[in-house]
């Protein structure tokens, strides 16, 4: 693949999935650099002519343009014949996992940890939920990594890219030392760093650090 675009910004996890899975497959791609801290994917023009969702990221291949991460990584692993889980069965265990990262995991993780690092004086309560509700979903992922090489089985697919989206940014942007808490997690991480090419969110896209606010 030639010549994707891809909106983006460093600090983004769920662009993250999108931007491994491109490097993965060998695809050419360039960043196009959205600027979320300062509200550009809450202005009209954004919402009118990049995406209607009012979110990040957002594909651009040929006359492709796509938003959701879920299906950014579907249509990638079709294009591309790669990391898509192979037979229907397994396609269904790689979607299966896409819905409980996109509602269950990387929701409550990217939200704990957008207040705890990005904001000032987070409400007390509402932390207190979400890391409830992080850290439930974290124990989930562990148990099921016990054993198991990637997410569906011995070999990364594109349910892996999804749910690891958050989880290599540095751990005092959450709190908690999820790698070292986790130790599934942990060595799963180690396991998805070691694929050749693999890079750190920090390094793939624009907008790191931030500009002192
Ligand atoms: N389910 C979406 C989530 C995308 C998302 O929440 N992106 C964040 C940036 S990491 C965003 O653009 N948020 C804007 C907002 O919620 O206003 C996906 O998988 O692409």
């Amino acid at each position: 693949m030639n010549d994707v675009k891809l909106y983006c910004f460093a600090q983004s996890g769920n662009a993250y999935k999108a931007a491994l899975m491109l490097s993965q497959i060998g695809a050419r791609w360039e960043p196009v650099f959205v600027d979320f801290f300062n509200g550009e994917t809450r202005s009209a023009p954004y919402r009118s002519t990049v995406n209607e969702m009012g979110e990040v990221p957002v594909l651009i291949d040929g006359d492709v343009k796509l938003s959701q991460t879920g299906a950014i990584l579907t249509y990638l692993a079709g294009k591309s014949g790669k990391f898509g889980g192979g037979d229907e069965r397994a396609k269904l265990e790689v979607l299966r996992w896409i819905l409980f990262d996109n509602h269950k995991f990387t929701s409550y993780l990217a939200t704990y940890r957008f207040f705890h690092a990005f904001t000032k004086d987070p409400d007390k309560g509402t932390m207190e939920f979400l890391r409830g509700r992080m850290t439930g979903a974290l124990g989930i992922v562990d148990k099921h990594l016990t054993g198991q090489p990637f997410v569906i089985g011995s070999a990364p697919t594109i349910a892996d890219f999804s749910m690891c989206g958050y989880l290599y940014f540095p751990p005092e942007e959450f709190g908690i030392d999820i790698a070292a808490d986790y130790p599934s997690i942990g060595a799963w991480l180690g396991r998805i760093k070691a694929l050749p090419g693999w890079k750190h969110p920090y390094d793939m896209m624009p907008g790191h650090p931030l500009p002192p606010r």
